[in-house]
């Protein structure tokens, strides 16, 4: 069916997606909330998701069910399109469990504006992802013209040309501007741009994704969030390379986040800016944790054997795929894992458990699943579908002093989503160091809810990371209650002690905000909703 509904006109793929909601609802509307999806282990991405769309600023499937894809980037088609063909995305869609591939159509560079014909490479890899049920996306790769103006009506053609041939394709995602940069802002220059071309666009593909590049190099995705389009299937782009770009980037798309834009990392690197340098493994590891744990979906940079190191492949890899892992890059090789870690490609593999292999913590987080609508191992990512998405961890430090005998952690949860969140379905992890050794006890000096509702239990990691040997894991009483949507907790203020009152060592905490004296979100204190990590990012 769903192969049949890529070639029908609009009308049928609307009646199609109509039927869809009808069947959803009507599945819905029975007594089985747990029943899983029709869709099973070993379909492709398209017939998982179908058609994507955008809801409360994140990117969701045909059900409404939020998604996270990955893939991979082209290089420049005018220098490597020769690994870009069906046999190469049929490798990655099954070796890697790619769910989009992106092709890079420079605009200068020898690329499109010299040679118009570059576009029928674009066409072959739209047509091998419509037959592999992968997302594609069309990248309009300006780069070296860094105001999208200089070419807007070659990109007014292009556009027009592109979503009238695939715009009643589920599977094509459109991506306007590929890095604005020099004298360019969101405002005056890409903001008119993106309005223009995607008015061109939506006359003949209501739609399908669009993706806009924000200003230097899509780093500024603050500015888009500050004054979106209004076209609702509309998200933002945000580029990064690991050795070059980190929190404050990352504190800038949560910004744009909790304004309630979509944000989509379509080319990110292990390397620094340049392409080459590094790689940067262990903050490409935060990178690609942070946008899990947010369901950004991203592409890496890039499918090419370029002897630089963002390059996925070694020089000389063979054209067609079939890559051993031999003929990867370290790049490649982190890359493909990331992938492959979480992927529904792989046999339906939704992670169960908790993801931080520090177990031994009394056997509750056993990632069982038993509320809320659709998991059924259909969206890669750790949360299972439903009512858990939109929690976000607040945290203040109440302690001046490092070096005294207690670590003063506050918090505050919220919940943006839009159903109710039981607490006692919720467990706070908060990091730290522990120069004691001693048993560790915990108080409740205040929370808002009820000191005897907040309990804790403490855990050693077996291995232990450079910043936490240890952590508080505060959970809720069932006669907690729930956070109705919009709502949040309020205050909880928590305290640490060791059994013998000695001194702890806070500067070498991992969740601990020296400088964090008001209340604001917190990625460095983790949340888990029934054992399935929803919020920030483990040590
Ligand atoms: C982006 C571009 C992408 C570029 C990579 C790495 O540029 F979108 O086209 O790829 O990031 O720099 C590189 C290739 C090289 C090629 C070069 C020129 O890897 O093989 O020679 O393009 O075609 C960025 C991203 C970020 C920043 C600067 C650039 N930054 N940039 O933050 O300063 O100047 O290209």
């Amino acid at each position: 069916m769903m192969n049949r509904q890529w070639v029908l006109p609009r009308i049928a793929k609307r009646v199609a997606v109509l039927l869809t909601a009808v069947m959803l609802l009507t599945l819905t509307n029975g007594f089985n909330w747990n029943a899983p999806t029709a869709a099973a282990a070993g379909t492709t991405p398209v017939e998982r998701y179908g058609q994507l769309s955008v809801k409360n600023g994140k990117l969701v499937d045909k059900n409404g069910q939020p998604v996270q894809l990955k893939g991979i980037s082209s290089h420049g088609v005018q220098w490597f399109g020769d690994l870009v063909n069906q046999d190469t995305m049929k490798w990655l869609r099954d070796d890697w469990g790619i769910s989009v591939f992106r092709v890079a159509l420079y605009t200068e560079e020898n690329g499109y504006i010299a040679n118009p014909s570059l576009k029928n490479k674009v066409k072959e890899a739209i047509e091998a992802a419509q037959k592999l049920g992968l997302y594609v996306i069309i990248d309009w790769h300006i780069l070296s013209d860094g105001d999208p103006n200089i070419h807007k009506n070659e990109a007014k053609a292009f556009f027009n040309e592109f979503s009238t041939k695939y715009g009643h394709l589920p599977n094509v995602i459109y991506e306007l501007a590929n890095e604005p940069n020099g004298n360019v802002n969101w405002n005056n220059q890409i903001r008119p741009y993106a309005s223009e071309v995607t008015q061109v666009i939506r006359a003949k593909d209501p739609d399908n994704i669009i993706i806009v590049g924000t200003g230097t190099w899509s780093q500024d995705v603050q500015d888009a969030a500050d004054h979106p389009l209004p076209d609702k299937n509309t998200m933002y782009t945000v580029h990064f390379y690991a050795g070059t770009h980190g929190q404050s980037l990352r504190d800038r798309i949560d910004y744009a986040l909790n304004k309630g834009v979509g944000i989509f990392a379509t080319e990110w690197g292990t390397s620094d800016a340049s392409g080459n340098g590094g790689p940067f493994l262990n903050e490409s590891k935060v990178w690609t944790d942070f946008m899990a744990s947010r369901k950004i979906s991203w592409a890496n940079w890039s499918l090419s054997d370029k002897n630089e190191t963002s390059a996925a492949l070694l020089p000389g890899a063979d054209r067609k795929g079939g890559w051993p892992d031999s003929q990867l890059t370290a790049s490649g090789k982190f890359v493909k894992q990331a992938i492959l870690e979480g992927s529904s490609n792989h046999g339906g593999g939704s992670n169960g458990g908790n993801s931080g292999g520090d177990g031994n913590n009394g056997g509750n987080n056993n990632g069982s699943n038993n509320n809320g609508g659709n998991n059924g191992g259909d969206h890669s990512g750790s949360t299972p579908g439903g009512n858990n998405e939109g929690i976000v961890l607040q945290y203040r430090t109440d302690d001046t002093n490092a070096k005294d005998n207690a670590i003063r952690p506050q918090f505050n949860i919220k919940n943006t989503g839009k159903t109710a969140v039981k607490l006692s379905d919720l467990k706070i992890r908060y990091y730290y160091t522990d120069e004691s050794k001693q048993a560790q006890q915990f108080f409740v000096d205040w929370a808002k809810i009820g000191n005897e509702k907040v309990k804790a239990t403490f855990v050693t990691l077996p291995n232990p990371k450079s910043k936490a040997d240890k952590y508080v894991e505060i959970s809720f009483t069932d006669g907690a209650g729930t956070i109705q949507p919009g709502g949040e907790t309020g205050e909880i203020q928590s305290r640490i002690h060791a059994a013998n009152w000695s001194n702890f060592d806070e500067t070498n905490d991992y969740s601990y905000g020296a400088t964090q004296t008001a209340f604001a979100d917190w990625d460095h204190g983790t949340v888990y909703q029934q054992g399935k990590l929803v919020w920030g990012i483990e040590p």
